[in-house]
């Protein structure tokens, strides 16, 4: 009746209006009733107002503050009637315009209500401070049903349940911009999965978030704790719904952290917070100083991140990694290694001969680091600086630190695995939460590798939602409104394709001992001369036409990032330094990072197929971290390329509950008077339909399958039990008692 009021439809009538124009009264109807409109004013956003009066084109416009515009009746929109403010579910708006969407949105997240459902995928808005809706209170009050609005802890109790009661491993895929809130989104998910499956193993993988934070978040320009990792955690249970285990899978971290460092900008946080947190027993042994006396971390102008206690968090890893049960041997070794990074760091060359070959300073930071690795000083000298001029040394010095940081993080994350094995897994429910979307001035390999996953995510959130449910339509001969929707296959035949893809012409290049980064410019120019692609070739810039947005990369460096080869020295090195075998060890890979990283998430791409998804799309509600800023402009662009606005278009005239008219029979069958014999299954649906007087708009009839729209069936399932329980009898067909 409300939406009928407002001129708009609800799931019985015909599918909504558009999004594009959408009025399906006439301008006088809207004067005679003042209705609210919006009016879309000069910065190309909306107001609300009331329409005086219209003449051939051109409207009168009183807005909310009184102001009087003449504006196009273009530029005018329908509104939803004040009832219809902050709904939980998107798709329950009469109209559907961009300025109604927003309005709703704004309307819950002014009122700190940062959850919002769009038909099946849960909005979260980054409120950028602490809204007090999460903690075991508001875990049990949506355990025990006493809360049921839009949440993070409702999906993840969805996952639970579904993964319960169909035997079907469950995922939760989180996307979104960097710093629109996905760690934080996967924390509390996680935080409710662990409540309600809690067992001691439980409480351990509890303690896995701090230290991965500690080895794998940085503060960077978008994000003061930006995860620079990928990760999907596989949570396991037991067939009665314990968790009994747990895995964490890794996707490459980012190697540039270590060594060079943007402006204002920090590197990993256990750094920071070992030298500010070590017991004194631990800074005479590793001859530790403040982070500042450290030439890798003070680059930045940036050590300390406001509110945050490095020494504190120090502790709680300490913590964490005895709960893990990491030896105290182990952690020593960890330590070693790290500060054995930041004295590397301090190493200074000096100039020996003519040819600019230079040679290690013996000092401190040279007889630290070898002392901390356990090696000779000369053979640290030799490995860094023989036969090398300046430049070389750096990036030969540069490229140990990045292979040591790597290894105890790829050590640690093999060890946290072996601490959550346990038996007796049947099923899981796996958290995705990968580095979001990045645009930043200056652009390179990690930037192009990121963003490459999350062309990939978008796909197979866009492929889930849209093109399983557009073709099993089609496929099964149903009439509904086909949505169009933006595939980004296209940008991904630009990474993948073998031949001429970016990834394949960058391996090439790698391979090839006379290429540079010009050359592979060029290369990438031919190949794609009349595509997305566009290039500035002094600098060898390229830019790529993402769903997120345009991104340009700069070529310099790519080959030797993709190559990320350890000169041999590096190697022989490592074999022979005594004590960190343990961590060192590795395979010395031939691969390109590129490809490894291609092969990662082709991986974890095919682990998410096999498992019933629920997508949590997180938004950046601005570009400066605020809380209570709502920029519309920011909003509505994430809106528009996470294809967010195409899902409610979708969802209006979506069938969620659906089965085989075999299964439909079998289960409701029973409804039927006996006197009703229908040959085939298709023929005794609809019979169980006609008896019961379903309206036509409620559902439709496939070749194999029976559709449903919300609520539909849960009222035949009602009748269903009535029946079972003896407390209905099934009527005549002719004698009435439909729905
Ligand atoms: P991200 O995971 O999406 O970025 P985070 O989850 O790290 O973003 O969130 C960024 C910051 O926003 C956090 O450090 C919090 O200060 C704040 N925040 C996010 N969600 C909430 C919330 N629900 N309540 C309060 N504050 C929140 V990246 O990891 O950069 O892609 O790689």
């Amino acid at each position: 009746h409300r939406l009928a009021e407002n001129g708009g439809a609800d799931l019985a009538t015909p599918p909504p209006p558009s999004l594009a124009s959408g009025w399906d009264n006439s301008i006088e109807y809207y004067i005679k009733k003042q209705l609210r409109i919006w009016c879309r004013i000069q910065n190309g956003f909306w107001e609300l107002g009331k329409i005086q009066s219209s003449v051939k084109g051109k409207a009168s416009v009183v807005l909310l503050d009184g102001n009087v515009m003449k504006v196009s009746t273009s530029d005018l929109f329908p509104a939803n009637s004040e009832i219809l403010d902050g709904v939980n579910n998107l798709v329950e708006l009469g109209y559907l315009n961009e300025p109604s969407v927003l309005y709703n949105i704004q309307y819950r997240y002014q009122r700190d209500v940062i959850y919002t459902m769009v038909g099946p995928v849960l909005l979260a808005i980054n409120p950028f401070k602490d809204v007090r809706i999460s903690g075991s209170d508001v875990i049990m009050a949506y355990k025990e049903n006493i809360l049921d609005s839009p949440h993070v802890y409702k999906i993840a109790e969805i996952a639970y349940n579904d993964m319960m009661r169909d035997g079907v491993n469950q995922s939760i895929i989180i996307s979104g911009e960097s710093g629109a809130g996905k760690s934080v989104t996967a924390k509390l998910a996680m935080e409710y999965l662990i409540e309600t499956g809690n067992s001691e193993m439980a409480v351990k993988l509890s303690q896995t978030g701090c230290i991965l934070e500690a080895f794998g978040n940085a503060k960077t320009s978008r994000n003061k704790n930006s995860s620079r990792f990928g990760k999907l955690i596989d949570i396991h249970y037991n067939s009665e719904g314990i968790i009994c285990g747990a895995y964490i899978h890794t996707l490459l971290l980012e190697k540039s952290r270590i060594s060079q460092l943007c402006r204002s900008e920090r590197s990993y946080h256990i750094f920071y917070q070992m030298c500010a947190g070590a017991p004194s027993d631990m800074r005479d042994n590793l001859n530790l100083r403040m982070a500042s006396e450290y030439k890798f971390l003070n680059q930045s102008g940036c050590l300390k991140i406001h509110d945050v206690d490095d020494a504190k968090n120090f502790n709680e890893l300490m913590e964490a990694m005895d709960a893990l049960e990491i030896s105290l041997e182990d952690q020593e070794c960890i330590f070693k290694l790290l500060a054995a990074i930041l004295w590397l760091g301090n190493i200074s060359f000096e100039v020996i001969d003519l040819e600019n070959h230079v040679h290690v300073v013996t000092d401190e930071a040279s007889r630290t680091a070898a002392r901390l690795m356990g090696c000779n000083v000369k053979d640290l000298v030799v490995t860094l600086s023989t036969n090398k001029n300046h430049q070389q040394a750096i990036d030969t010095r540069d490229a140990l630190m990045k292979f040591v940081y790597t290894s105890v993080f790829n050590w640690l994350v093999k060890t946290i695995n072996k601490s959550l094995k346990g038996d007796n897994n049947v099923r899981s429910i796996s958290i995705l939460d990968i580095y979001g979307f990045e645009s930043f001035q200056k652009n390179s390999f990690d930037q192009l590798l990121i963003n490459y996953a999350n062309e990939r995510l978008q796909q197979h959130f866009v492929r889930h939602l849209f093109k399983i449910e557009q073709e099993e339509y089609e496929s099964e001969g149903i009439e509904w409104k086909k949505v169009e929707f933006v595939d980004n296959q296209g940008c991904l035949d630009l990474f993948e394709k073998k031949t001429g893809g970016l990834l394949s012409i960058l391996d090439e290049a790698s391979n090839t001992l006379k290429a540079t980064d010009l050359t592979f410019g060029n290369k990438v120019k031919q190949q794609h001369l009349d595509s997305s692609l566009w290039f500035n070739d002094e600098k060898g810039c390229f830019k790529v036409d993402h769903y997120a947005g345009e991104v340009n990369y700069e070529s310099m460096g790519l080959l030797e990032k993709n190559r990320d080869t350890l000169h041999h020295d590096i190697i022989q090195f490592l074999t022979s330094s005594s004590f960190c075998n343990n961590f060192l060890k590795s395979d010395f890979d031939k691969q390109t990072v590129g490809t490894k990283f291609k092969d990662q998430l082709f991986k974890l791409i095919q682990r998410l197929q096999n498992t019933n998804p629920h997508f949590i799309r997180c938004i950046r509600p601005n570009s400066k971290q605020l809380h209570a800023t709502f920029d519309k402009q920011i909003i509505l662009h994430q809106l528009r390329c996470s294809g967010i606005l195409d899902i409610i278009k979708m969802s209006k005239s979506r069938y969620p509950t659906r089965m085989t008219h075999q299964e439909f029979t079998n289960r409701f069958g029973c409804l039927l008077s006996k006197k009703s014999v229908c040959q085939d299954v298709l023929t005794t649906s609809i019979a169980i339909l006609k008896q019961h007087r379903v309206v036509p708009e409620a559902y439709q009839l496939g070749y194999t399958k029976i559709y449903f729209k919300t609520e539909q069936i849960l009222v035949l399932e009602k009748l269903r039990k009535q029946v079972m329980e003896g407390g209905y009898k099934v009527k005549n067909f002719f004698s009435g008692g439909g729905i």
